[in-house]
């Protein structure tokens, strides 16, 4: 398994669970990815203001000057910048919200990494039955599946909790959806936050989900990083062993107390359970 952490671009999410943010003590992309590869993390996850905000060239430079590899792009800016999503009543929003998230797939694409679809898959409202919601996600999901293929990627969906969407809050209930739409360029992003709340037995769900998790974000009950709540880690890190899981254990959590030491508590956190073996910069 890898190390990953969070970099926001977005100043509308600025209250957002990511650990670096435009401003700050290690505030913009440049000192982010310095802090990320100082600390030893393996990569960083971005969560850009839009495709064409993307800011592909310094990311190139810097990813390459830090050996830092991009683990995941987020898609959350089209909802916290445009209201956005995917399940909205209005057939000209919905397409709207692809189009930002293809545009995200292909940027992502380019580096060999996947795109996340979190907030931007909505939620039922209004006169939207959750039914049809869920139809109206599933096209996206197979749709933009297919695009990320096209890059060699699969598109990572993430189950938000029950105050976030009333699609899916749980992984189980997730997948099947997946297994039953065969929908294979579609994977599980994990988030340990939603889970808490959600799963009855969040490394029991890991194990029953399998080869379908994709990423994993990786923080502790309170959103704070892992080590900072009362989450026991150590069964949840079995578990993804036993699944032969191989990807990104991602810190997406509060600056708290600052962005520097949430970012050393989480891979003190992962060397602890011998994740993330890079050794931090002399
Ligand atoms: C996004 O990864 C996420 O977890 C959501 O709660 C949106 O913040
Ligand atoms: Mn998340």
């Amino acid at each position: 398994m890898k190390s990953a952490i969070t970099i926001c671009l977005v100043p509308e999410a600025r209250q957002g669970p990511f650990v670096f943010h435009p401003t700050g003590e290690t505030g913009g992309l440049a000192a982010a990815c310095r802090a990320a590869a100082e600390l030893g993390f393996d990569a960083v996850e971005i969560f850009p203001e839009s495709a064409e905000a993307f800011p592909a060239a310094e990311i190139g430079r810097l990813l390459r000057e830090h050996g830092l590899g991009l683990a995941a792009v987020g898609t959350g800016a089209g909802w916290v910048k445009q209201k956005l999503h995917l399940c909205h009543a209005d057939a000209a929003v919905r397409a709207l919200a692809r189009e930002f998230i293809a545009g995200i797939v292909d940027v992502a694409g380019e580096f060999g990494a996947p795109a996340i679809i979190g907030s931007m898959q909505g939620r039922s409202e209004g006169d939207v039955s959750r039914d049809e919601a869920v139809g109206f996600l599933v096209d996206a999901l197979h749709e933009l599946g297919a695009r990320a293929a096209v890059h060699g990627q699969v598109l990572l969906y993430e189950p938000l909790n029950r105050y976030e969407t009333n699609l899916f809050n749980r992984q189980g209930d997730a997948a099947a959806v997946l297994e039953l739409e065969g929908l294979r360029h579609v994977q599980l992003l994990c988030d340990l936050f939603h889970m808490n709340i959600e799963e009855t037995d969040v490394a029991a769900t890991l194990e029953a989900v399998g080869s379908r998790v994709g990423h994993v974000h990786w923080a502790d009950s309170n959103r704070r990083a892992m080590g900072l709540g009362h989450v026991n880690a150590g069964p949840i890190v079995a578990a993804l062993r036993t699944i032969g899981y191989q990807g990104f254990l991602s810190a997406e959590v509060f600056p708290l107390p600052t962005a520097v030491e949430a970012a050393r508590q989480t891979i003190e956190n992962l060397r602890g359970h011998a994740v993330a073996a890079r050794p931090p910069a002399a």
